[in-house]
């Protein structure tokens, strides 16, 4: 069957597409759809992903997917958390986002790797065009690092090092980032994407 991927944001459209290609689902994003961004006026990432997937179901009469998603720093409070997208500013600059995290932990003296923890949340929600929805979550851990490391990626890829490893998800390969290689994920979009995957792409 056919698929919308409802978003615009290029990083996570890409690493969505190579999530969902071993599973043959013919996928077409809302951007090339011209479809308009809902806006996100949702308190979680499950209601900003819900949001996003059923205004997408609803105008083209297709399944469609969302991912809400961000980075909780712990000494932070989980900021910027759900407004990790808002961070970047009107230009969308990460690297000024990635810096005001710093800079934000730098403040309250978080110097050590112990005080730089922070995870990652995806949140995804299918929606059917009879209006029913499944959401999925995943998550994975990590410390930050300064300065950013690798060009890989997007977002605050370059500052995030997750648990048990020594390299930023800026410094790998996509396919390292996804985790395929250990089975059940790396990323929090490639964890959450497993638990959809075994509910429901075989239904397609
Ligand atoms: P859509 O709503 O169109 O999908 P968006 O960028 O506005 O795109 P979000 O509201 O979910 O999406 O914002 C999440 C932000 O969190 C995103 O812009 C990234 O900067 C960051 N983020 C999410 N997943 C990430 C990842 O895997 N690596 C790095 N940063 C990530």
């Amino acid at each position: 069957g056919r698929l919308v991927i409802a978003t615009h944001n290029a990083g996570k459209l890409r690493e969505m597409r190579e999530l969902l290609a071993p599973f043959g689902v013919e996928a077409v994003s809302a951007g090339e759809l011209d479809l308009p961004e809902p806006e996100e006026t949702g308190t979680t990432y499950a209601e900003n992903a819900a949001l996003k997937a059923h205004a997408a179901a609803r105008a083209t009469g297709l399944p469609a997917f969302a991912d809400d998603s961000g980075i909780a720093v712990h000494a932070l409070d989980g900021a910027p958390g759900i407004f990790s997208a808002r961070w970047a500013g009107p230009g969308r600059d990460f690297g000024l986002a990635m810096r005001r995290v710093h800079e934000e932990l730098a403040r309250r003296g978080a110097e050590n790797p112990a005080d730089r923890r922070a995870h990652f949340v995806s949140a995804l929600v299918i929606a059917w065009p009879d209006g029913h929805e499944e959401l999925f979550e995943g998550r994975v851990f990590g410390t930050l690092v300064w300065p950013p490391r690798g060009d890989k990626g997007f977002g605050y890829d370059p500052m995030f090092q997750p648990d048990g490893h020594e390299r930023t998800f800026g410094e790998m390969t996509s396919d390292e980032k996804h985790g395929w290689a250990q089975g059940s994920g790396l990323s929090h979009r490639a964890r959450a994407f497993a638990r959809l995957a075994a509910a429901c792409l075989k239904r397609m």
